[in-house]
């Protein structure tokens, strides 16, 4: 049991040393997240290719999906972000339904706000992405960053929302995700 448990530290490390080799050989990366399923399978989201700079932040123009295996990366899937900026990825299960899913950091514009900084959301299903939700703010808070943590064990991800208040203020709120939309949570 002890050796079992070993060896698949082991394995997860080597994983690990070899992803860290793929990541440095591809300098055009803005972004990336990794993602472990029930079945076993090691993916890597990217946000890839520069597309210059949007509100003094460097952002990509394409979202890919690669799966990992024996330190070797497979193309699954692509998507032409360049029209909303994007410039951080995380993914996670917000839902809990087994699936991944994605949040990408976007900078874009709308018919009632000016350009800035929005989280998107989406679902992966039947190997594309599906829109989830892209409304324009979680609460009222400037967004700085957005990670997708499991933080109670639960396998499913809650959403730690960075930013700005108002006045200023650096900000940290939690929140889930249910019924198509986000509830604050207290950590
Ligand atoms: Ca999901
Ligand atoms: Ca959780």
């Amino acid at each position: 049991m002890h050796i079992t448990k070993f060896a698949l530290y082991i394995l997860a490390l080597v994983e690990l040393i070899l992803l860290i080799t793929i990541l440095n050989q591809d300098r055009d990366i803005i972004d990336s997240a990794q993602y472990f399923s029930t079945d076993g399978q090691h993916y890597l989201w990217t946000i890839e290719d520069a597309n210059g700079q949007k509100l003094n932040q460097d952002v990509g123009k394409w979202i890919r999906l690669y799966r990992i295996e024996n330190g070797q990366k497979y193309f699954v899937y692509e998507n032409d972000f360049s029209k909303v900026y994007p410039w951080e990825i995380d993914v996670g299960d917000i839902d809990g339904d087994g699936q991944m899913d994605l949040y990408v950091g976007t900078i874009t514009e709308t018919k009632f706000y000016e350009w800035a900084k929005r989280p998107f959301f989406f679902s992966w299903e039947e190997n594309q992405l599906v829109k989830k939700w892209t409304g324009s703010y979680i609460g009222v808070n400037t967004l700085e960053s957005i990670t997708l943590n499991d933080y109670n064990h639960d396998h499913i991800h809650e959403i730690e929302f960075k930013g700005e208040s108002k006045e200023g203020e650096p900000i940290i709120e939690w929140y889930r995700w249910a019924n198509f939309s986000f509830y604050k949570i207290k950590k």
